[in-house]
């Protein structure tokens, strides 16, 4: 087995899903097995003007050589619908998958250079090589620090839309991804008397641990009014919940129903009755 660095990139179409199923497909693959996820950045668009990137990296083990290696890439390109225009060089795609590094050492065929002749002039491609392979700090850490400072791990605002109802409040969550719909909040006007205050958690993608995050926040009296989300390696997200503490204990019953939205994204519902505790 030899360790190989594959970077991806996309900037078209539900960017976060593409990174996610080209890990699956990878992943699926025979002779191919993906042992760590770098975070996933934003990034500025090196080339024409074009919308922003996610970038990150998967550090994979493989008996493929190079060459069945980009073979490999390329299909599950063409299998998330990347299709290439001729002659454009640096464009937007839904998906671009790249060999970085190859522990094998340089390699050099028709179509294929590795390490990959841009590494060293793109942050894009460095900070993500780096954090799934930290050993090759020495090689690269500089060219990194030239570039400038880092890229951002990405992290987004979901959009909510609080509205009170009977016995209770409904809000309403508009993401392009679930994990971004989970971030949510209860609603209540700030008051000048509160101050704002943020809370870090840290929890399993999926909705019922947000639910039982919420509700923890409820019963210490703090209410929730915007939330970011940040992407992490290892399963697990956190969220930067801002708001205030009321001081006024609830007890809530959170549940959540998504709904289909378009292709880049996905409605979700939370339904909060609020009791005072
Ligand atoms: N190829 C040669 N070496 C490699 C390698 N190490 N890994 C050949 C993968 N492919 C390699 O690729 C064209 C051909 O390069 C492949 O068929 C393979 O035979 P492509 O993906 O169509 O790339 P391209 O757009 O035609 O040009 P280039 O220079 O390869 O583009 P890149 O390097 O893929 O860059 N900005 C940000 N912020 N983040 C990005 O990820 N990506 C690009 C595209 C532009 N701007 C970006 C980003
Ligand atoms: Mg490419």
């Amino acid at each position: 087995m030899s360790v190989v660095v594959v970077g991806v990139g996309a900037n078209l179409g539900a960017r976060e899903a593409s990174i996610r199923s080209a890990h699956a497909l990878l992943s699926a693959r025979e002779r191919i097995e993906v042992r760590k996820v770098s975070e996933i950045y934003e990034t500025e668009p090196l080339g024409p003007p074009q919308p922003r990137y996610l970038n990150a990296a998967f550090r994979l083990e493989t008996t493929l050589c190079p060459r069945e290696l980009l073979h490999v890439l390329l299909r599950t390109e063409r299998r998330l619908g990347r299709r290439r225009v001729p002659d454009e060089r640096w464009g937007p795609r839904s998906i671009d998958l790249d060999v970085l590094w190859d522990e094998r050492g340089p390699h050099e065929s028709p179509g294929l250079r590795v390490p990959h002749p841009e590494l060293e002039k793109r942050d894009f491609a460095l900070a993500p090589l780096l954090d799934v392979a930290p050993e090759l700090r020495e090689t690269y850490g500089a060219a990194l620090e030239q570039l400038g400072s880092p890229p951002q791990a990405w992290g987004r605002e979901a959009m909510v839309r609080v509205k009170p109802a009977p016995g209770g409040l409904e809000v309403h969550v508009e993401a392009d991804a679930l994990a971004d719909a989970c971030a949510l909040c209860v609603g209540h006007t700030p008051s000048p008397e509160h101050p704002w205050s943020t809370r870090h958690v840290t929890m399993d993608p999926n909705a019922e641990q947000f639910s039982i995050a919420l509700r923890d926040l409820l019963r210490t009296g703090f209410s929730v009014h915007r939330a970011t989300i940040s992407h992490c390696s290892k399963s697990q997200w956190t969220a930067e919940l801002h708001g205030v503490n009321m001081g006024m204990q609830h007890d809530a019953d959170v549940r959540l129903r998504t709904t289909s939205g378009s292709n880049r994204e996905i409605r979700a519902q939370f339904s909060v009755t609020v009791t005072s505790a």
